[in-house]
């Protein structure tokens, strides 16, 4: 990232066929260098109120050529959103007119922002923590309506205030063992109960924090979960029934899928890619064969694979579908079943293998709950604080483990200077979470995962 004091630019939004396109202009000359582009005879920059809208015209100042009647905002510093003087550019969209403006911009005075710039100043100028920052990407890339759900909570401090508690518990914990280190004389002893409180009301809530990771991870992340298992056993017409529309083909003949045919969906909020794949077996068709070999790889690489047993077949097929993660065991097509082949194949089968029909829609829902269930979901109340990145599971699973060393040698019954240290572990763990203390080259890694623009 260059020196924060200069002026940085680039559209905000992306080139679509919308109508309009947001040009934003950040640093101390933001208004200086836009007002070079307002047109003669346009409204002056020096009439632009704080926070209001104004439309003008913008022209090229060498050539006095037209460039575009826009809608410009002004939020002076430190009231925008990098906390710097920002001019936001509503402007009409297209490549050529975006470009057109922010080279007018750039000939102007103002520098390319790199990717994740804005967001970086927002955060380097206390506009928002790390952990607010880092959402504002999840919230752009979210697929799903959840997933945007527990970014905005996230950026708007719905873990602030839970690390806050832990935090005020923990400097509780700490100003007792402290007294008790530097005035050993004066200081009533340690009071190991209250001490043992506090700490345990922070591991507490360190645990159900770090317990939400795999569910936020899968919000944010989503999972891959492959359809895999002998030709015909009804794959395609599951994975139909799954995604909610007709879009792999289905036909009584075995063999009839070939490639990997991708679809994401919402699952009860998560984002998943569901993967239709060729029936395993062995074939001397080269076609087939080379479907089955992306089959394999597509299961082994799966989160989930989902792997059907024919119920129109009674014995247990003994296709070899590699499972390298977690597998779970469906009978399909079990509507076609004759009577007694059910518990014949399912005797052959890991217990509690989910018996489905896309048939009938028999067991569907519960086919998607036990996805759910098997990657990790678990959806939490709106507005409660969940952990979405492995950063962070890191952090509160760092001032967890601290926790736990301070109530062992609480119980212990070891000197006070011991379990300082691990609280002083345990709050600088949080402080990295919110951003304090954390290296540049973690702050690099983390603003380079944005584009440029936000
Ligand atoms: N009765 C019944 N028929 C089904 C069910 N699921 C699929 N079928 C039928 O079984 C045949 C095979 O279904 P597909 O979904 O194409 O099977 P597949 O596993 O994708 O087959 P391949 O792509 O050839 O490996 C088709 O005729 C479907 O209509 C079911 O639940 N009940
Ligand atoms: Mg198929």
């Amino acid at each position: 990232m260059g020196p924060p004091t200069d002026t940085i630019v680039a559209p905000c939004t992306a080139v679509t066929g919308g109508a309009l396109a947001v040009i934003r202009l950040s640093g101390h000359d933001a208004v200086c260098i836009f007002k070079r582009l307002v047109a003669h005879g346009g409204r002056k920059t020096a009439t632009l109120r704080d926070w209001s809208a104004t439309r003008t015209v913008l022209t090229e100042p060498e050539t006095g050529i037209n460039l575009d009647d826009v809608v410009v905002t002004l939020f002076r510093a430190p009231r925008s959103y990098t906390g710097e003087d920002v001019v936001e550019i509503s402007c009409h969209s297209g490549r050529a007119t975006v470009e057109r403006l922010v080279g007018a911009l750039l000939s102007a005075g103002a520098r390319a922002a790199e990717p994740g710039e804005f967001t970086y100043r927002a955060y380097r100028n206390g506009k928002m923590d790390l952990a607010a920052a880092e959402s504002v990407g999840d919230q752009i890339a979210a697929l799903t309506g959840e997933a945007a759900r527990a970014a905005t909570d996230l950026r708007l401090g719905a873990l602030r205030g839970t690390l806050a508690d832990v935090r005020a518990a923990l400097v509780s914990a700490l100003v007792q063992v402290e007294a008790a280190i530097s005035f050993p004389d004066e200081a009533p002893d340690l009071d190991a109960q209250a001490v043992e409180g506090h700490v345990r009301d922070a591991a507490a809530i360190l645990e159900r924090l770090v317990a939400s990771a795999r569910s936020g991870a899968l919000l944010r992340q989503g999972a891959r979960v492959v359809l895999a298992g002998p030709p015909n056993a009804g794959k395609s017409s599951l994975f139909n029934a799954l995604a909610g529309c007709a879009r792999a083909i289905v036909s009584p003949h075995p063999g009839t899928t070939r490639d990997l045919i991708e679809s994401t969906i919402d699952l009860d909020g998560y984002p998943l890619t569901l993967v239709d794949t060729a029936g395993i077996r062995d074939t001397e068709v080269e076609v087939e064969r080379t479907g089955v070999e992306l089959a394999m790889a597509a299961a082994a690489s799966a989160d989930l694979v989902v792997r059907l047993h024919d119920a129109a077949h009674s014995a247990a097929d003994d296709g070899d579908v590699p499972v390298t993660t977690s597998v779970l065991h469906v009978i399909s097509r079990c509507d076609l079943a004759c009577p007694g082949s059910l518990e014949r194949l399912a005797g052959h089968l890991p217990e509690g293998a989910l018996r489905v029909s896309s048939a009938s829609g028999e067991g569907i829902a519960e086919l998607q709950r036990a996805i759910v269930r098997a990657l990790g979901g678990n959806r939490q109340a709106a507005g409660s604080a969940i952990l979405t990145r492995e950063r962070h599971r890191v952090e509160a699973a760092t001032a967890l483990g601290a926790c736990r060393r301070t109530l062992g040698a609480l119980a212990a019954g070891v000197e006070p200077d011991l379990m300082a240290v691990d609280l002083h572990d345990a709050l600088r763990a949080l402080d990295r979470l919110t951003g304090v203390g954390v290296a540049d080259e973690v702050l690099e890694r983390i603003f380079a995962e944005f584009c440029v623009g936000k």
